[in-house]
C-alpha cells in the first residue's frame, strides 16, 4: 500500500442508510438543460452534429453572443412539477440535474458570479423549483455540477507557469464556494454529480477533490458522491494508487455498460449514464439526433443489465429552451415506466444474484430485501425458449410470469429447467422464481446484504 494523503476514504462499499436507498433506486433521471437548450444544436441556421451543449465549442461561439442567450431564457413553458411527473411515469426513484455545464451558466442565483437564472428575465430559482417539486413526489435529487469551466477566467487545462498556478487556486476556490452555496441553499439534496474533472489542472490537485467530498459530507449527513470528482496524490481519477474506490460509487460508464458477464463490477456501487439519442445530452433539434431515439424496451434491456450487475442507471433527458420537455422524450418515459409498473420488482431494491451465471437471453437480478430471483428475457432465442440454469442444490418449486400468474416450465435436470415463452407479449417477460433446496427441505432465499429497499 502506498501512502495516500488523498486517495479512497474507504475499502469497501459503504452501508449506511443513505448509500442503501441511493444502491435500491437503481433508476434516475438525469437532466440536462442550460443555455444550450436554446439553440438546440442549431447555429445559424445550420445542424451542427454531436452533442448540443457542445455547440459553443463545436461551432467556435464568440462569448458575448453565447451569453446573450440568457435574455432568452424566459421560462415561457417551463414548470417543475410538470419534469418531476415525467420522472414518476418513467419510474425513477431520483433526479441530477445539470446546476452548472461546462459553459459556467448557473440554473440557482449564485453570488459568486452572474453568469445565472436569476440575472435572465424571469429571475426565477428553478432549482430550487425543482428540488421543491421532485421532493414532493418522493423523488431524491442530486447535483451535477461540472468542475471544467469554459467562461471562468481563472479556470485553465493544464498548468503551465506561476500565473497559471494562481488563477487555478483562485479557480477552485471559487468552485469550493459554489459548492458550500449549494450545499446550504439546498440541504436536502442527497448527492453531487461532478464532471470535467479529467484535465491536467484538476488531476494536480487531487487534495482539492479530497477536500470537496470531505466538505459535502460535513455539511450534508449522508450525501452521496461520485467517483468522477475524484483525484489521488498522484493525480489517478475514479481509483487511487491502491487501486480502491474513491468516492462513493464508479461513475465512468457513461453512454456505455460493462459487459453483462462481467460480475466483477458487481463488487462495488456504480452508475451508468446513458442519453436517449445516440449522443446529445442537452436538446438538440436535428435530424440526426431526433432520428436515434432510443426504443423504450431497449432502455428497459439497459436498465435490467444494470441492475444484473448491482449498478444504477440514470437516463438522460434534454428539455426544451422554452423548459418544456420534449414530447418524444416524455412519451419514452411513459412507456419504460409502464413495464416498471408490472415488472419494478425485478429491478428497484434488486442488484447481482451471486452465484447465477450469465443466461445470454438476459439477466438474473435478486431483491436485497426478499431475496427473491428473477429472470429478466431480454433476447427471445429463436426458439421461444430459455432454459434456467440453477445453482448447485437449487430446484424451482414455481415460476411466475410478473403481471400474470404462474407459468408451466418443464424440468429437463436437477438443476436445469425450461420456459416456453409467450411471445404475444410487448417487452421483456420477466418471472420471479420460487426456489426451494434441492432436497426439497427449505425455501431458498440468499438476500443479497449490499442491496436493500
Ligand atoms: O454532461 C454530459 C457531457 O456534456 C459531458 N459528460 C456528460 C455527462 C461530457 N463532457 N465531455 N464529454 C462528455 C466527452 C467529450 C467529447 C468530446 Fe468533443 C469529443 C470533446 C472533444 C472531443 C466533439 C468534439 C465534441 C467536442 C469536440
Amino acid at each position: 500500500m502506498i501512502e495516500l494523503k488523498y486517495g479512497a476514504c474507504r475499502a469497501e462499499p459503504r452501508q449506511d442508510a443513505s448509500m442503501q436507498r441511493f444502491r435500491g433506486h437503481r433508476v434516475g433521471q438525469f437532466i440536462h438543460w442550460g443555455l444550450y437548450s436554446l439553440p438546440a444544436g442549431r447555429w445559424e441556421g445550420e445542424d451542427v452534429e454531436f452533442a448540443a451543449e457542445f455547440l459553443p465549442r463545436v461551432a467556435k461561439i464568440p462569448q458575448r453572443r453565447w451569453e446573450a442567450l440568457a435574455n432568452d431564457f424566459t421560462l415561457a413553458d417551463f414548470d417543475a412539477g410538470r419534469w418531476a411527473d415525467t420522472a414518476v411515469a418513467l419510474g425513477a426513484r431520483y433526479m441530477t440535474v445539470t446546476t452548472k455545464h461546462h459553459d459556467g451558466f448557473c440554473l440557482w442565483p449564485s453570488a459568486h458570479t452572474d453568469f445565472h437564472m436569476g440575472n435572465t428575465p424571469s429571475g426565477r430559482d428553478v432549482l430550487a423549483e425543482l428540488v421543491e417539486a421532485y421532493e414532493a413526489r418522493g423523488i431524491d435529487v442530486f447535483f451535477y455540477y461540472s468542475v471544467l469551466d469554459w467562461r471562468h477566467p481563472d479556470w485553465r487545462f493544464t498548468l503551465e507557469n506561476d500565473g497559471d498556478h494562481e488563477a487555478f487556486a483562485r479557480y477552485l476556490d471559487f468552485a469550493m464556494k459554489q459548492l458550500e452555496e449549494l450545499a446550504e441553499r439546498y440541504p436536502s439534496v442527497k448527492g453531487f454529480w461532478f464532471d470535467g474533472t479529467w484535465d491536467e489542472s484538476v488531476k494536480a490537485n487531487g487534495w482539492w477533490t479530497w477536500e470537496v467530498e470531505r466538505m459535502l459530507k460535513a455539511r450534508i449527513p449522508g450525501v452521496v458522491v461520485n467517483s468522477r470528482l475524484r483525484a489521488d496524490d498522484f493525480g489517478a481519477r475514479h481509483v487511487d494508487s491502491n487501486g480502491l474506490l474513491m468516492g462513493d460509487y464508479e461513475s465512468g460508464y457513461e453512454r456505455r455498460l460493462p459487459e453483462p458477464w462481467d460480475h466483477s463490477v458487481a463488487g462495488r456501487d456504480w452508475e451508468a449514464c446513458m442519453t436517449i439519442p445516440q449522443a446529445s445530452w442537452g436538446y438538440h433539434q436535428g435530424q440526426w439526433a431526433q432520428s436515434t431515439l432510443k426504443h423504450p424496451f431497449d432502455i428497459v434491456d439497459m436498465i435490467a443489465h444494470c441492475t444484473s450487475l448491482g449498478g444504477n442507471f440514470l437516463l438522460n433527458f434534454g428539455p426544451r429552451g422554452d423548459g418544456s420537455m420534449q414530447p418524444a422524450e416524455a412519451a419514452i418515459a411513459g412507456k419504460v415506466g409502464e413495464w416498471l409498473g408490472v415488472n419494478g420488482e425485478a429491478i428497484h431494491g434488486c442488484g447481482f444474484a451471486e452465484g447465477w451465471d450469465y443466461p445470454g437471453w438476459g439477466y438474473f437480478t435478486r431483491h436485497g430485501a426478499t431475496g427473491d430471483v428473477f429472470a429478466i428475457v431480454t433476447r427471445v432465442p429463436a426458439s421461444g425458449r430459455i432454459r434456467l440454469q440453477l445453482p448447485a442444490g437449487h430446484s424451482l418449486a414455481g415460476i411466475r410470469l410478473l403481471g400474470s400468474d404462474a407459468y408451466p416450465f418443464k424440468r429437463l435436470a436437477d438443476t436445469v429447467f425450461e420456459v416456453e415463452l409467450d411471445t404475444s407479449r410487448a417487452g421483456p417477460l420477466v418471472f420471479a422464481l420460487d426456489l426451494a433446496a434441492l432436497d426439497g427441505s427449505a425455501s431458498l432465499k440468499e438476500p443479497n446484504p449490499d442491496v436493500l429497499n
